[in-house]
């Protein structure tokens, strides 16, 4: 049975309004018998955590430790490898490439039941074999003041038409005595426009629509520092889009979380890049494999093209991907992922592949 929401608001703002019992969903794990909650468990909180990866302006951030899991559809098929982003946001032109790492199985085995409680609660929300095939983790250290900032998470990579995400929440050394020592996971209430403290506890499952603003902020500050803290580990399995409808979709939401959380292993830049220009995100990529032991193989490519012609390139391959969109009836065209510059050559290319399997 889902829980009373009410048991879950930690603050002083009563009852929730008829838009979040709508919308949010909670679950003890431990009530749900077809879901091994010791493997599920042992599979996240294990997970080794990276801390200060290289953030969108290419410095580095969060603090907060993340990772990623999830290279293929529920069932095992459309295997991504390697995924390819922009390094930088103002380096558009230098590519980062990471190696994925497949979905723990204690995450595997419990995929089923939480995809089968968010279609009986959501019916709207899109159900297919990409439905939670990728998993984001974040660790927030006790006591510290890591934070996410407000967003959602409604990308058009992302399943519609009812965006849905399913999040689980742990204290792997003990839930700290009051919510006020935790860090707080805050949705914003369209409806009264004010944020609720939803307090998710240790086992909590909780389904919600992703295109709720949310966020976590640190514990009360006059709570910190005192030991009051506990770790807190979080993961929000995705639905994402599926590659027989929108595979630019499919390979944009893997490479854009494994870019952010995930392993570099290289760099690749047009022959005219001034690698002196570059020298600080280049360390921060280096430090980042350094941590996820990918520094051994980790390379960096100067191709023999410069970057007028890697453009020109680029422009051709988008050129190719859209007449065998064309040529596919059941795929449309994303112009709007098409179109960012976050979209390298390299995950166009990919797609190429894949269309033309
Ligand atoms: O830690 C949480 O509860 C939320 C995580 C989150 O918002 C995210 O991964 O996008």
């Amino acid at each position: 049975m889902a829980q009373n929401i009410e048991n879950y608001l930690s603050d002083s703002l009563g009852a929730p309004s008829q838009y979040i019992t709508d919308n949010v969903i909670i679950y003890d794990l431990n009530d749900l018998s077809s879901c091994c909650v010791e493997d599920l468990q042992e599979s996240i909180c294990s997970l080794n955590f990276i801390h200060n990866h290289v953030g969108g302006h290419g410095t580095n951030s969060p603090r907060r430790g993340v990772y990623v899991f999830g290279n293929s559809l529920t069932d095992n098929t459309s295997q991504i490898d390697r995924t390819h982003w922009t390094a930088s946001m103002n380096a558009s032109h230098i590519s980062v490439t990471t190696k994925t790492t497949p979905m723990p199985n204690g995450v595997k085995t419990a995929v089923p039941t939480f995809v089968d409680l968010t279609a009986k609660h959501f019916p709207d929300a899109t159900i297919t074999t990409a439905t939670y095939c990728l998993g984001v983790a974040n660790c927030y250290s006790a006591d510290s003041d890591h934070t996410i900032c407000a967003h959602t998470d409604a990308q058009t990579w992302y399943a519609g038409p009812t965006p849905v995400f399913a999040s689980i929440t742990y204290y792997p050394d003990g839930e700290p005595e009051k919510p006020e020592y935790c860090h707080r996971f805050q949705i914003l209430d369209e409806e009264k426009k004010s944020w609720r403290f939803l307090h998710l506890r240790h086992n909590t499952l909780c389904i919600m629509r992703s295109d709720i603003y949310h966020r976590v902020i640190p514990p009360i500050a006059k709570y910190r520092n005192k030991n009051f803290g506990r770790r807190r580990i979080n993961v929000t399995l995705r639905n994402l889009v599926h590659p027989s409808t929108n595979p630019l979709g499919y390979y944009q939401a893997v490479s854009n979380h494994f870019r952010y959380y995930g392993k570099p292993v290289s760099i690749t830049m047009p022959n005219d890049c001034v690698v002196e220009d570059h020298l600080d995100l280049f360390l921060n990529y280096l430090k980042v494999a350094l941590k996820t032991n990918t520094y051994n193989e980790f390379t960096f490519i100067k191709r023999k093209i410069d970057s007028t012609a890697q453009k020109e390139e680029h422009k051709l391959l988008k050129k190719q991907l859209k007449e065998l969109y064309n040529n596919d009836p059941e795929s449309a065209i994303d112009f709007e992922l098409m179109s960012k510059p976050n979209l390298v050559w390299q995950t166009t290319n990919a797609v190429i592949k894949y269309l033309s399997k």
